[in-house]
């Protein structure tokens, strides 16, 4: 097994408000990776146009997306921020990886089959191929740990599948040029925490997205303390108190979910909350979450308005990010046209 240097990656859509699911499933540990790792955070606008967006909305998402990821404590200097489609090779190695992958591999994923729904042969072709993009954004790095949602495990999966059979096929390539037994490594999902999949604040079967139609469905890191105090006091419960002991929330999913939250933002686990608030009713916990999300939230979304209200600094980082990453994927991409035998 050849040795890869440990770096992570991972990436964010700009495809509409930034919500406490990405945050407390995906920024919160971008944020902690940075002290021990090597990392490159992209905004993944070529994957925000897999669905149609308006372009005006689509410049005016990244620029948030990158001012969220500061906000939150994404460190633009010590570490990269950029946005994809400033970076070639992430649509070039994608393009490689579609002669790669398996049609049959991408049949098997639920993402894909939720978004297009039942209007399938209308969807866009980009939609289909996402995984193998999302695929060649971590690979064209040799990213070997990727922080993420639950909700990306499958592809994660698809990505090592990938990866694995490019170093099959193009093993005698490989060796020959160089670099050992294989040239990508199989990145390492890190789907990690008490708050992997936080669901929607109406529905506790789905995931808190950004695509919800209701506003009331998720909490935004730009939500005013007023707006965050309505949406969680009109979250759906249930009639009961609160449970004192985990198990006591295995098929109350609303309960689950918000005892989940209050874990996530305060740091702890779920049994130290139901310590605290075990035998109490959901409108006491309710005024108790509502204070802990404002104390946290309202900072990050403060800093947010700050950020955007000067898109040049926010353009300025992406550039020097895209700058950056583009020294990487280019070598990485150089070693692949390579190893495939394109003529140079
Ligand atoms: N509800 C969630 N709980 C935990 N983590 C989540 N993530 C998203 N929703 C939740 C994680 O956030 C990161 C960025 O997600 P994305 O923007 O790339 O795409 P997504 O997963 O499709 O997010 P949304 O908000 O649900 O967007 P739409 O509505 O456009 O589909 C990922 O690491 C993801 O796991």
């Amino acid at each position: 097994m050849a040795q890869y240097p440990q770096r992570v990656f991972s990436g964010v859509q700009p495809t509409g408000n930034l919500h406490l699911g990405n945050y407390l499933g995906a920024i919160t540990r971008f944020v902690s990776l940075q002290e021990t790792h090597e990392c490159i955070y992209c905004v993944v606008d070529l994957h925000a146009i897999t669905v149609p967006q308006n372009p005006a909305d689509l410049a005016r998402n990244i620029r948030e997306v990158t001012a969220a990821f500061i906000a939150c404590g994404v460190d633009p200097e010590r570490h990269i921020v950029f946005n994809q489609s400033q970076v070639a090779e992430h649509a070039e190695l994608a393009w490689v990886f579609n002669c790669v992958a398996r049609m049959g591999w991408l049949n098997r994923m639920t993402q894909f089959k939720e978004k297009a729904g039942r209007d399938r042969e209308n969807a866009s072709v980009g939609l289909y191929a996402y995984p193998t993009l999302m695929a060649a954004d971590i690979l064209v790095y040799r990213a070997t740990h990727v922080p993420v949602g639950d909700d990306q495990k499958q592809h994660l999966e698809l990505a090592r599948d990938i990866a694995q059979k490019f170093n099959n096929d193009f093993s005698a390539s490989i060796a020959e040029r160089g670099h050992g037994d294989e040239f990508f490594p199989l990145p390492e999902p890190l789907i990690q925490g008490p708050a992997t999949r936080v669901m929607s604040l109406r529905d506790g079967s789905k995931k808190m997205s950004k695509s919800d139609p209701s506003d009331y469905s998720r909490i935004n890191l730009m939500d005013s303390a007023e707006t965050i105090a309505q949406k969680v006091r009109k979250a759906k419960t249930d009639p009961d108190a609160l449970p004192s002991e985990v198990d006591g929330l295995s098929g109350r999913s609303e309960a689950d979910n918000l005892v989940g939250i209050y874990a996530a933002l305060s740091g702890g686990g779920k049994p130290d909350v139901l310590r605290e608030y075990g035998g109490r009713n959901f409108s006491e916990f309710k005024n108790a979450l509502v204070e802990l999300a404002v104390q946290k939230l309202g900072p990050i979304g403060a800093e947010m308005r700050r950020l955007n209200s000067d898109p040049s600094y926010i353009d300025q980082v992406l550039r020097n990010g895209s700058s950056r990453a583009r020294v990487i994927a280019a070598e990485n991409m150089t070693a692949v046209r390579d190893i495939l035998g394109f003529v140079r």
